[in-house]
């Protein structure tokens, strides 16, 4: 009997996911570049199951069932384009390949592109959860080729986690780079969520001056509310580990973050699109500064620089904290949205916005309850342009307005960072303020540059220039931007 489904790379996801494909009845082939790796998984791991190796990409082929399915879960990069450039001279027309790595989504528009050309299907899928996610049960967000999902959907659908109600994690999301593009913008809100969890630790340890156990035990509370998540579950966790000596392992690790590209490619992209994702950004570019602690302790010094301590009821503020921490997560995950839907517009991939938070709802580093939420709002109005508007939401943002505007502005005037909690209430003011400064700053575009700006007297379109000093002319620019 031949295979369904061939998986190339034997890495952490790949063994992972080819024994849970394996779990939910699937005969899977195995391939690695090492090839010694392949033997070593079938005697180790896989031993005892009906996974098959392959000792060459030659061998993987003739043993798969046509229309044949070879997904790569290797390094992202040239390496997939040159897995896909050593298959394409073996498959017949109407098999798939599948990339199942962090893929940039141009490289999966152009490898969609490509691939059609030849008569081959192509999907770029997001794959979120980790080993343990690939192991039991991932978040799978496919794109691509439409013709190829529905023989890929079964293996998909089978293998994703599964919510209470038992609905798959994994739908299809749209044509070219579209699943993975998502699975961009899921890291990204992961960044933003780490970000919002780490100021919200700080807040507690530096500016209320809480123990790790009064920390730990406010964590655990916050498990049954709104904020109920995987990341807010292994925040608990950590807070409680204890190195050898007793103390908290997490004081003694180095306050420099690491990133392996997708939060700034999420950024990238909303300048790109306009998109104002000022959470996630701020969030990427708290790591940058993290990174630069040679210099931040030589600063410390040279300011004289302290964090003074927050006076007052410290279950009020832990409280105001949740809020402040809530409402900045609507926050992000709105801004995330609106990036989403512009992507969708631009490109033309009618992205269907309640299944991509379903698709997030389990599985995946930014599973919670909250994604349900955000489910029912686009299942209630496709349309939303911003999650803020829907009622539960705007419920939640009202009433925790207070709490939020307490935390970040003594967050300010103690002199404890907190960029994303603080940005993300700046867009929310600006986002709910009908008249901006920007009249000014057309008005200084325009003395200039004479780039022209439009009168709230005058219908929208109509364009204005103005000689501001007197000595300049009437002409204004069509080319200079600034
Ligand atoms: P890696 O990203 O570490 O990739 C390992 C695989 O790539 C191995 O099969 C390795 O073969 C192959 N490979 C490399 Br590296 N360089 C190669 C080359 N020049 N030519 C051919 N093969 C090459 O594995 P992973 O951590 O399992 O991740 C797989 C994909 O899934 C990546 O795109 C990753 O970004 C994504 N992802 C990872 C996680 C996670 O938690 N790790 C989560 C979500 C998504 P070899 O054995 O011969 O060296």
């Amino acid at each position: 009997m031949k295979g369904d489904i061939g998986v190339i790379g034997l890495a952490v996801m790949g063994q992972n996911l080819i024994l849970n494909m394996n779990d939910n009845g699937f005969k899977v082939v195995a391939f690695n570049r090492t090839v010694s790796k392949v033997d070593e998984f079938l005697e180790g791991a896989a031993k005892g199951s009906n996974i098959i190796g392959a000792s060459s990409l030659e061998d993987l082929v003739a043993k798969l069932e046509t229309p044949r399915k070879v997904m790569l879960m290797v390094r992202a990069g040239d390496v997939v384009d040159h897995f896909i450039d050593a298959l394409v001279p073996l498959l017949d027309e109407g098999d798939i390949i599948i990339d199942g790595g962090n893929s940039n989504y141009p490289d999966t528009n152009r490898r969609v592109a490509a691939l059609k050309e030849k008569g081959l299907h192509y999907i770029g899928t997001g794959v979120s959860g980790g080993e343990e996610g690939a192991r039991f049960g991932p978040s799978i967000m496919p794109g691509g080729s439409p013709e190829a999902w529905p023989h890929v959907k079964p293996i998909f659908q089978a293998i994703a986690a599964k919510t209470d109600a038992g609905e798959a994690c994994c739908d299809w999301v749209g044509k070219d780079g579209a699943g993975h593009f998502v699975k961009m913008v899921h890291n990204g809100i992961e960044y933003g969520d780490m970000q919002l969890i780490s100021e919200a630790y700080h807040f507690m340890k530096e500016g209320l001056g809480l123990s790790y156990d009064e920390m730990q035990a406010i964590f655990e509370e916050w498990k049954s509310t709104e904020l109920d998540s995987y990341l807010i579950d292994i925040t608990t966790d950590i807070l409680g580990y204890k190195d050898e000596d007793g103390e908290p392992l997490v004081e003694k690790i180095l306050d420099t973050a690491g990133q392996k590209g997708t939060g700034k490619w999420t950024g990238i992209n909303a300048l790109d699109l306009g998109i104002p994702l000022t959470l996630i950004t701020e969030s990427v570019f708290a790591r940058c500064l993290s990174a630069l602690k040679d210099q931040r302790i030589e600063a410390e010094t040279l300011f004289g620089k302290t964090i003074a301590k927050v006076e007052g009821n410290k279950k009020e503020w832990v409280d105001a904290l949740r809020q402040a921490l809530l409402a900045s997560k609507i926050i992000s995950y709105a801004q995330g949205f609106m990036l989403i839907r512009e992507a969708s517009e631009e490109n033309d991939w009618s992205l269907n916005y309640g299944n991509v938070a379903l698709m997030w709802r389990g599985g995946c580093i930014i599973r919670s309850a909250f994604l349900g939420n955000i489910r029912d709002a686009y299942e209630t109005n496709p349309d939303l342009k911003f999650l803020g508007l829907d009622p539960y939401f705007k419920t939640i943002l009202t009433e925790g307005m207070a709490g939020w505007r307490k935390v970040a502005a003594k967050s300010l005037e103690i002199g404890l960072p907190m960029p994303t909690m603080t940005s993300a209430l700046a867009f929310l003011d600006g986002y709910t303020t009908s008249r901006l400064p920007a009249n000014m700053l057309q008005a200084q575009r325009d003395y200039f540059g004479a780039h022209t700006y439009e009168r709230v007297d005058q219908p929208r379109g109509q364009f204005f220039h103005t000689n501001w000093t007197g000595t300049g002319g009437d002409t204004s620019s069509t080319t200079y931007d600034v």
